[in-house]
């Protein structure tokens, strides 16, 4: 009773404090964006930034279309241990003369935009412009996923790992292995790099197969980690009274070294401070690649949205006290590859797969919505006469071989079940309907001046992220 007391009274100056600075000083809101590999973060700072520096196409941003923002400047980085993104190359490569897609990214690095706007309403005539800082934060969701971790030992982790290994072909190589191990036996480094090795082999298949459950996230994207110890354990089934030098505890030591030395550093630097975060899933790519696919990005939302709601995690609790992300954008990228009128049926895939995930009620009061975005636009609508039906579709200049191609993904359900029941049920392929996808490269741009990269509803995002507060 009495912490509880106390925690809502320093919430209540903070909350004082907030308003008050505000009103002096320039604010800042730190806008996280993550997403899985291959979701589309990258091209989405991108375009965003780039969008919001020339805003030519940004009609759905109120304060744009209101007439008040007066300009957008980029910033020095705030963070000096932080990378900054790298958003002149990535533009360079979306925007250049030969447009190609940016290369990927393996870790957290920021970027901070500045606006000055012209307050609206009553105070505008009152006050002169204010300065509004946006950082944005990108960071790879497969970290989020090792929340999970902090609530587990080496002995449950391992236990449940192994068991939803069994059925997997792609651990077939890293089970014969820790089969063949004996846990209590005295730790040999070459055999634990061993585990590691082929346990982190492990990971890299079930990700490009379409497995989501990838943790520990490190493994994947190791940075400047990479042949430490932190990374250098995998599961192993418990064995009763292993001995203090043993292959078992070590590798429980180093399980405990990752969440201690790299778990709780990302969360209490990173993810704590967020205010708003945009969390992309490429929920088409995941319906192309089947039933499965769908269900376990379904289930890795869920672990991921856990993050959101501090109440139920105690470790998350006390590190963010009481402070909570006000707004989140689910986002269901490169619906460019989707004529317009089937955008409706993406998004709402997304929001019955976010909805089912967990319950809307719990995020503590945080705005949370749906949208179906292209950062960037790589194609154009078309129609064409398909068997006496005029099938709306999509023409773009594909990746391989650089040919003009017109391309229907197929025809997404309005009712989201009509996915996510079968997926949910194990099946194994979609009953009457197959769904493409394509990767399409993106088009030689001649932009008008004032004009950002062609986008879909980057604007509105922008709006629901940070409209109110410009
Ligand atoms: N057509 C289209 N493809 C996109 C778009 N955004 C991303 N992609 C594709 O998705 C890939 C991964 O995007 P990236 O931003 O690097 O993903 P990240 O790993 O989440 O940072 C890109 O290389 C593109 O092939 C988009 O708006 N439209
Ligand atoms: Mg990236």
């Amino acid at each position: 009773m009495i912490s509880e007391l106390a925690d809502s009274i320093t919430r209540q100056v903070e909350n004082l404090t907030g308003t008050v600075s505000e009103a002096f000083l320039e604010p800042v809101i730190r806008v996280g964006v993550t997403g899985l590999a291959r979701a589309g973060k990258t091209v989405f700072i991108t375009s965003l930034v780039a969008n919001l520096l020339d805003r030519g196409r940004m009609g759905g941003l109120g304060a744009q279309a209101q007439g008040r923002i007066e300009a957008a400047y980029l910033q020095p980085q705030p963070d000096d241990t932080v990378a900054r993104f790298a958003f002149e190359d990535h533009l360079g490569a979306l925007t250049g003369p030969s447009p190609h897609w940016p290369s990927s990214t393996r870790a957290v690095s920021e970027l901070r935009l500045s606006l000055r706007v012209q307050p609206r309403g009553l105070l505008a005539g009152l006050s002169g412009p204010r300065i509004v800082h946006i950082d944005i934060v990108d960071y790879p969701g497969e970290w989020l996923l090792d929340l999970g971790l902090m609530s587990k030992s080496y002995a449950d982790w391992s236990s449940e790992v192994i068991e939803r290994l069994a059925t997997r072909q792609e651990a077939a190589d890293f089970l014969a292995l820790a089969n063949a191990t004996d846990g209590a036996g005295s730790l040999e480094e070459a055999h634990a790099q061993a585990l590691a090795a082929a346990f982190t082999a492990y990971l890299t298949q079930a990700r490009n197969a379409g497995y989501y459950d990838c943790t520990p996230g490190r493994f994947l994207l190791p940075g400047e980690l990479a042949g430490s110890p932190v990374l250098t354990f995998a599961p192993l089934a418990p064995v009763g009274g292993a001995a203090r030098r043993s292959l078992w505890r070590e590798m429980e030591r180093r399980f405990e070294a990752y969440k201690a030395k790299v778990v709780v550093p990302f969360f209490r630097e990173h993810f704590a401070k967020i205010d708003r975060q945009v969390v992309l899933l490429d929920a088409l790519g995941a319906i192309h690649k089947g039933p499965q696919a769908v269900e376990d990005m379904r289930r890795a939302m869920s672990d991921i949205l856990l993050a959101f709601k501090p109440g139920q995690n105690a470790f998350l609790r006390r590190l963010v006290h009481g402070r909570r992300v006000e707004k989140i954008l689910f986002a269901a990228t490169k619906a460019d590859h989707l004529h317009h009128e089937q955008h409706a049926a993406l998004t709402g895939i997304v929001e019955a797969m976010v909805r089912k995930a967990s319950d809307r009620a719990r995020f503590a009061g945080a705005d949370v919505r749906a949208m179906s975005v292209a950062a960037l636009r790589a194609t154009v609508e078309d129609e064409m006469e398909h068997e006496g039906e005029m099938l709306k579709l999509v023409r773009g200049k594909l990746l391989d071989d650089g040919r003009q191609a017109a391309f229907y993904a197929g025809d997404l359900p309005r009712d989201p079940n009509q996915l996510l029941q079968p997926a949910r049920d194990g099946a194994v392929r979609w009953l009457d309907q197959d769904y493409q996808i394509m990767s399409f490269a993106p088009s030689v741009l001649d932009l008008a001046r004032g004009d950002g990269p062609p986008h879909i509803r980057m604007d509105r995002a922008a709006e629901f992220l940070i409209g109110d507060r410009l």
